[in-house]
């Protein structure tokens, strides 16, 4: 683990949605600009960019056509240096988004593959089906299948795909696909970023292409997480580049087990620095997570406090341009939304770990307002309604879980005025603002003395002088219907932290008994409040 950003505050921009300097409806690289004061006031150290290469947008940037060039609609590359030297005048750090587990069917390497260049198709995964059948059983991340068809349908050669058909992943079997990736990464940290958000990290190598165990969604995924490969590889990227740099890796570990993110984090094995696990942002669905059930806080309670305690150093995150909004999914639809999405970020600067936030959490805003899938771009959402449609799911019911489980629920614009358009555009935005703009935005938060942003920055500053927060162990000490409540411990000293994951009051337990030095309410109660969160200074160790 590189110390230098351990404590890291790290703000997650996904560039599209945070600010368009230009009127064209499309956030952009010269906004994010003129948002670092606004960041360096809340108190963020690392900001993770969210991609801004080149890209046809299949997958709003995580399809790259062109590691080395920024996307067009997102500013020049001489626009991305301002960038990183403007954001390091005010002492803040970017990383970069990695996607390497494919590219985008546009990249020249794809292109050149299609052509019949023989070394560009060996960049990708390429079989033969077997008398019209597919290579595989696998199935897809994206509700879709795996194999396209390749070049001439005589040959019966397929591509896989993970994710969209246009996104073909990488045959990392090939040592030149390992030579450019290097390259890709030596240019940017040449550049001066931090480091890289390294996505699906832990799928890159395949271990076999043989059919999988027939299972609910994802078929075939035991011949590709966290395999052998992959740790080489990482091994491999941190000795011959990432070690030469002062700059970090956070891996997007999809389907991980403490054990496996163990592995990954280890600084022994010097593999990555840290990673995100999934395990907490599954408390509210069955199997997929495209089946949302209701949020029973006991399951994230157990979630959190199983990761805390058997992985040494946690990435802590509630929210990414992947997921429905914390506010809404933990703190019932939202209905108090500035007491919950206070707890939400004591509890997240609280726990052992570097901790990230995503753009838009610090002002509480809310899942989209969307009424149809004619307003949702997200690609997963329209290929889910594919799928159910095919297995008779009737339009009703496909549109009530895609309106929760979409990922655009994340990715409504930046609200950052009560004016035209939230202050996002002076155009028109590229996807359906919330029209909750009006009362939920940055200028009305910050005008608010008891605003969500008052409120991370007192906890975003205490975390960073307290050492007991930073370095202490964590330790469960109650874990009720909707309390929960852990300390921090540190050389004999402690912090405890509760949270009341209820819309009604609940009884304090004993356990928490101290001196509060933070808080989501004002002045003293012997109740925990509806969702109330407290820091405590106990008076005594036992
Ligand atoms: O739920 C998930 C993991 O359990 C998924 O959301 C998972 O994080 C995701 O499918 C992988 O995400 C990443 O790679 C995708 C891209 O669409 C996502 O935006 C990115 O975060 C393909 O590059
Ligand atoms: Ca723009």
């Amino acid at each position: 683990m590189n110390p230098n950003y351990k404590h890291a505050t790290v703000y997650q921009i996904y560039p599209r949605s945070f600010c368009d300097s230009n009127g064209d409806g499309i956030g952009d690289i010269r906004g994010i600009i003129s948002k670092l004061d606004y960041l360096r006031e809340l108190g963020v150290d690392v900001i993770w960019l969210s991609p801004v290469y080149k890209s046809p947008n299949d997958d709003n940037g995580y399809d790259i056509a062109d590691y080395k060039a920024i996307q067009p609609e997102f500013g020049t590359m001489a626009d991305f240096d301002e960038l990183l030297s403007e954001a390091g005048k005010r002492g803040i750090k970017i990383i970069m988004d990695l996607v390497i587990n494919h590219t985008s069917d546009e990249h020249e390497w794809f292109i050149r593959a299609k052509a019949g260049d023989e070394k560009y198709k060996n960049y990708y995964i390429i079989k033969k089906g077997k008398d019209g059948k597919l290579p595989n059983n696998w199935g897809n991340f994206f509700a879709d299948c795996p194999w396209e068809p390749f070049g001439d349908p005589k040959n019966e050669e397929y591509y896989l795909h993970l994710f969209s058909k246009k996104q073909p992943d990488l045959n990392w079997y090939n040592p030149e696909v390992y030579s450019e990736i290097c390259d890709v990464m030596r240019f940017w940290l040449d550049k001066g970023v931090a480091g890289f958000r390294c996505d699906v990290i832990n799928i890159i190598y395949k271990n076999t292409f043989a059919d999988g165990k027939k299972q609910l969604a994802l078929t075939g995924k035991e011949h590709y997480i966290s395999t052998e490969g992959c740790h080489n590889i990482l091994k491999n990227l941190r000795r011959d580049v990432m070690d030469k740099y002062d700059a970090f890796t956070v891996g997007e570990t999809v389907m991980v087990t403490p054990d496996m993110a163990r592995d990954l984090t280890a600084p022994e094995r010097g593999e990555l620095d840290m990673v995100f696990a999934f395990e907490h942002m599954e408390c509210d669905q069955i199997g997929v997570k495209w089946f949302k059930t209701k949020f029973r806080p006991r399951r994230l309670m157990k979630a959190l406090t199983k990761w805390q305690t058997q992985l040494d150093w946690n990435t802590c995150y509630f929210e990414n341009h992947d997921q429905p909004r914390s506010v809404t999914r933990f703190t019932e639809g939202g209905k108090y939304r500035k007491a919950g999405s206070k707890m939400l970020i004591g509890l997240n600067f609280c726990l052992r770990g570097t901790p990230y936030f995503y753009q838009g959490q610090e002002i509480g805003m809310t899942n989209g307002a969307f009424e149809s899938l004619d307003e949702i771009m997200d690609i997963e959402s329209h290929n889910v309604d594919k799928m159910a449609r095919s297995l008779g799911i009737i339009q009703p019911f496909r549109w009530n879980l895609i309106k929760k489980t979409s990922r655009d629920n994340a990715r409504t614009p930046m609200q950052w005025t009560a004016g035209a358009n939230a202050g996002f555009t002076s155009g028109t935005p590229w996807l359906k603002l919330n029209p909750n703009y009006t009362s939920v935005n940055v200028d009305a938060d910050l005008a608010d003395p008891d605003g969500i942003i008052a409120f991370f920055k007192k906890v975003n500053a205490f975390k960073k002088s307290n050492e007991i927060l930073k370095e202490g162990k964590f330790r469960e000490i109650y874990a009720g219907r909707t309390v929960y409540a852990f300390r921090r411990e540190l050389c004999g000293e402690s912090l405890i932290a509760v949270c009341n994951f209820s819309g009604k009051d609940a009884k304090a337990p004993k356990v928490i008994e101290g001196r509060t030095l933070i808080s989501n309410y004002e002045g003293e109660s012997a109740v925990l409040r509806p969702y109330e969160f407290r820091l405590i200074s106990p008076g005594k160790e036992e």
